[in-house]
């Protein structure tokens, strides 16, 4: 059949938007529930024995389905910067109030359950069994699809999550950050591991990304950033992520500034972001390097100079970045006997915090 009619034959289907996760996980649970064999010397004694079945089967892995959604976010829970990240994205308390909801749910139903336990072992007859394993039945698909809208809220926190780096607490993180446009990827790609898009148009960077780099014994996690242009109010995601970054996650940060103005930004603008991160960020370590020096042949400011095309300045900003880690306070032991390992010299990493250990890790949010 020549390929034009085949495709009047067969219009091409509209797909099939995916069903709720509350119809997926009741179907599941009712299947499974479905599959009850009971034992029982009379007919009476299997019926009553497959009606309790269906309602501990049901609820049961009702349960359990929802405590893996909310488990997979408390094993080993969101460290502080994942839950900024979170914030930034969803809103303040969109997270905890989801999982709190979800929580509520759980016990509800595990109540509900009792309760409907109890009311079986006092009904008599199959109508009065079949009514209470339907009433059960109804209950539970409305306890279910009452929190459909935050598993769904859940599951995109945990794609989003998915897409991002996950980034060590432990380890001394540098954010590069600025206009954008102004050479910040091609920066992140001489420093660190990371390849990042490198293209001559604004936000071509749309997240962040890690690479990692060995500045003297520690291994930085480098974070490339999209471009931020200052705006407070009508920041877009990709530019309030790239705030989050610099306010949550760096040691230190290095500020990128295009002084050939190629980026498409006015010098004022990129001063007064870095004005104004300095206000807000006091203390914080902020390396200012001014990026394409190979486009600009006499030095016009005593600042840092940096190319990615002649990596001029590279090998600088490295000892730069290494010189502005904060140092970490010793450990309490003695160091008198010299003949031990040089303890006085190595900065300590904190150790991998035990379970139960308050870390940097996030676990204020639902049960
Ligand atoms: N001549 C020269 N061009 C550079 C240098 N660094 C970056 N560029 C060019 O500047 C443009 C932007 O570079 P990117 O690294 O993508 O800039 P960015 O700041 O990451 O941009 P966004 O991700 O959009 O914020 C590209 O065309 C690069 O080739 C450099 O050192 N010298
Ligand atoms: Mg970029």
């Amino acid at each position: 059949m020549p390929a034009r009619n085949r495709l009047l034959r067969h219009p091409p289907r509209k797909a099939a938007s995916p069903a709720p996760r509350s119809v997926e996980i009741l179907d599941v649970a009712f299947h499974r529930a479905s599959l009850a064999t009971p034992k029982g010397s009379s007919k009476s004694e299997r019926d009553r024995r497959r009606a309790q079945l269906k309602i501990i089967r049901s609820g049961a892995t009702v349960q359990r389905q929802l405590r893996s959604i909310t488990g997979s976010f408390h094993r080993p829970g969101l460290t502080e910067f994942e839950h900024s990240l979170v914030q930034t994205r969803f809103g303040d308390g969109t997270f905890e109030r989801a999982m709190a909801r979800v929580a509520r749910a759980i016990e509800r139903i595990r109540g509900l359950q009792r309760e409907s336990e109890r009311s079986l072992r006092g009904a008599s007859g199959p109508d009065e069994i079949g009514t209470e394993v339907r009433r059960f039945y109804g209950r539970l698909s409305s306890h279910v699809r009452e929190i459909d809208a935050d598993l769904s809220r859940l599951e995109e926190i945990r794609r989003f999550l998915r897409s991002r780096p996950h980034l060590e607490p432990s380890a001394p993180t540098v954010v590069v950050a600025g206009f954008p446009n102004v050479g910040k990827s091609a920066l992140v790609g001489k420093l660190s591991s990371a390849r990042p898009r490198v293209a001559d148009f604004p936000f071509t960077t749309l997240s962040i990304e890690v690479g990692h780099a060995d500045l003297g014994f520690d291994r930085w996690q480098v974070l490339d950033t999209p471009g931020v242009l200052g705006r407070r109010r009508r920041a877009n995601p990709a530019e309030r992520e790239a705030v989050t970054a610099v306010e949550k996650g760096a040691q230190v940060v290095v500020f990128v500034i295009d002084p050939t103005e190629s980026c498409g930004y006015p010098m004022a603008d990129q001063e007064a972001l870095l004005d104004r991160w300095r206000r807000e960020l006091p203390g914080r370590p902020i390396i200012v390097v001014e990026s394409k020096s190979d486009l600009v042949p006499d030095r016009v400011t005593d600042r840092m100079r940096v190319s990615a095309v002649s990596d001029d300045g590279i090998e600088e900003l490295r000892q730069a970045i290494r010189a502005a880690a904060p140092m970490r306070p010793l450990p309490p032991e003695s160091t008198d006997d010299l003949d031990e390992a040089p303890k006085a010299n190595v900065r300590k990493r904190p150790s991998r915090p035990r379970r139960g250990e308050d870390d940097s890790r996030v676990r204020a949010y639902g049960s």
